[in-house]
């Protein structure tokens, strides 16, 4: 029997300010109306998602460690700290979640230093370019992986 689908949907920082300056590189939509597209793709899945932000990287830890106690998988837009931050990057393999990397912009069209990711390799992958769709399409894979290792 399929079981429940638990996802935390967690972003860094600044993605708070989205909608409200670079339209032309992160868009117009709000964080919290792409958290809304989420949770209703979430809901066509079959799947709970539960969604933080937060601007400092010891909280983004502590979410993560939280996570084991509850969900199945995650979907995380580390923000800036993709390219940097160890400290997520250990959270993350701690945490031993499947996490799926996603950005709204294509990080490997920027500057040369938003290619490396620190994060993506303790992730089942990274998707990046599709707007508030990337954290959709992160959503579906990851659920798929969820579900595909429950069967
Ligand atoms: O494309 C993405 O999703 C990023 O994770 C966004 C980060 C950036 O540092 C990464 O390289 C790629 C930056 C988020 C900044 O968000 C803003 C939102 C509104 C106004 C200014 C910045």
């Amino acid at each position: 029997m399929r079981r429940d689908c638990s996802i935390l949907v967690l972003s860094g920082p600044n993605l708070n300010l989205l909608g409200t300056r670079e339209p032309e590189v992160y868009g117009s939509h709000t964080l919290a109306g792409i958290e809304e597209r989420v949770k209703a793709a979430a809901a066509e899945l079959g799947a709970e998602v539960r969604c933080r932000q937060s601007n400092h990287e010891g909280e983004l830890v502590e979410a993560l460690h939280e996570a084991r106690g509850w969900a199945d998988g995650a979907v995380f837009n580390p923000g800036a700290f993709t390219h940097y931050s160890l400290a997520l990057r250990d959270a993350v393999s701690a945490a031993g979640l499947p996490t799926v990397e996603v950005h709204l912009s294509n990080v490997h069209g920027r500057e040369s230093f938003r290619r490396r990711s620190v994060i993506a390799p303790v992730c089942l992958g990274q998707i990046a370019g599709f707007g508030p769709d990337s954290y959709v399409l992160g959503l579906r894979a990851v659920v798929g992986r969820v579900r595909a290792e429950d069967d």
